[in-house]
């Protein structure tokens, strides 16, 4: 049979026509005309012989590399560990991911325990290979990696055929795969909100204020009754709907794991809501503060910066601009995920000073805004750079304001003669490998 796929997450049907499956379940693809939401019918598992959506990339080909518990393609150094040693994990659980940026490079984290390794995690990397050849070489200069000298076709056969029966290289029997986090954010809330986005304002119900960001309030909601979203009511008068809608429509074609995802709008009657991806920490700015490194360490710190860099580099990638890059347009989920939110609203923003506030009763943003910014109102991917240089600063002070006692005013002209900001006490001079 063709296009056979298997679930890789629970997913539960969120409209009618949307398929309910269990991770593991087997389905077959009928039609992939829409973007991100393909037509399957389940093979086995609760709906089986049922017809419907399922999000497109909580499924993967049976029997590829993707399919495998244990491959964790878009996984970082530091995630590997967190989640290794998240409780119930014992000696030997495992995983693969890709190492860097390279496609063609595995890595492999297992859980370590006393006295085999005083390094709770170990990590056997440079399994190179690409998708078709998947030839496997190995680096001698990497950690324990010496005592791997055979070759195989497909890293699912080193890890099956031969780390199970061999503690070559690695230093015990590989054991179970980690358990997988929560599944990605769908494209779109679902099949038919990916084209027609104006929804009924009746499908949204309101629960508790999250808080107050640049454009209006924020609240915790339900689509449908079954999804959480967040939904940004935006202050009456706060931006002209045709340039909101007009922006949102460019956002709305963004897709990436680090930003925030635009899932729908109601711009029928004001308020104007805009409904997102939903993020159960908040604001980065917010979560430093609390922490204060009480249970961030510098490594979480540097994965966090990663993670806005990549959602940057996407942003610059689809020509796009952020213009308001700051730790508090940042979101933080499970895990320490970051999430670069607010992109883009800032340009169509309007109050009566026609300047954008940071925040209620604050005016533009001058601290995290590159000189040309300030002084001739140029934006491009060039200032957003610089405002990343500012939320660098916010990341490792834990939330500090920038040049710390130095006035706006103050802060342009020293700008202006060449002045920039010393490293904070607590940031290493050192490159450290994440
Ligand atoms: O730090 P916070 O709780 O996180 O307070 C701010 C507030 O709303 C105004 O921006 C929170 N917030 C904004 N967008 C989201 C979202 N998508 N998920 C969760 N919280 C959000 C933010």
């Amino acid at each position: 049979m063709q296009n056979q796929y298997v679930a890789l997450y629970d997913y539960v049907g969120r409209t009618p026509e949307d398929l309910t499956v269990r991770a593991g379940d087997k389905l077959q693809v009928l039609n992939k005309n829409r973007v991100g939401w393909w037509f399957a019918r389940a093979l086995t598992g609760i709906s089986a012989d049922e017809r419907g959506y399922i999000p497109a990339n909580h499924v993967a080909p049976v029997d590829s590399i993707e399919a495998e518990p244990w491959y964790f393609p878009d996984t970082q150094r530091a995630d590997a560990e967190k989640m290794l040693l998240a409780e119930g994990n014992s000696q030997g659980t495992f995983l693969i991911r890709q190492c860097g940026s390279d496609k063609g490079h595995f890595a492999l984290s297992g859980k370590l325990q006393p006295p085999l390794s005083t390094q709770p995690v170990g990590h056997f990397s440079k399994l190179a290979g690409s998708w078709e050849s998947q030839t496997l070489q190995t680096d001698p200069t990497e950690w324990c990696v010496q005592c791997l000298t055979k070759e195989f076709k497909t890293v699912k056969d080193l890890v099956e055929e031969y780390h199970s029966v061999v503690a070559g290289g690695f230093p015990v029997l590989l054991g179970k795969p980690c358990a997988k986090l929560g599944a990605p954010a769908t494209h779109g809330l679902s099949y038919n909100t990916v084209d027609q986005w104006e929804i009924p304002r009746n499908s949204i119900t309101q629960g508790r204020k999250l808080g107050e960001g640049n454009f209006g309030e924020v609240y915790e909601g339900l689509w449908n009754g079954i999804s959480r979203v967040a939904v940004k009511s935006l202050r009456p008068g706060s931006m002209e709907i045709k340039d909101m809608v007009r922006e949102a429509q460019l956002m709305k074609r963004l897709h990436h794991d680090k930003l925030i995802q635009l899932y729908a709008v109601c711009t029928m009657e004001e308020p104007v809501l805009i409904v997102t991806e939903f993020m159960k920490h908040g604001s980065l700015l917010d979560y430093l503060k609390k922490d204060m490194g009480k249970s961030l360490s510098l490594s979480d710190q540097i994965n966090m910066a990663t993670q806005v860099a990549s959602g940057m580099a996407y942003l610059e990638e689809q020509n796009y601009i952020h213009r308001d890059l700051a730790a508090r347009n940042v979101l933080v989920g499970e895990n320490n995920t970051c999430k670069v939110a607010d992109f883009g609203l800032a340009r169509v923003f309007k109050n009566e000073n026609e300047v954008y506030a940071a925040r209620p009763g604050c005016l533009f943003p001058v601290k995290w805004t590159a000189l040309e910014g300030l002084m001739y109102n140029e934006f491009s991917i060039k200032s957003d750079v610089w405002s990343f240089g500012i939320l660098l600063y916010e990341i490792i002070t834990f939330g500090l304001e920038p040049y710390p006692g130095i006035h706006n005013f103050k802060m342009m002209e020293l700008l202006l003669q060449g002045y920039r900001m010393p490293r904070p006490p607590n940031c290493p001079s050192i490159c450290i490998e994440s």
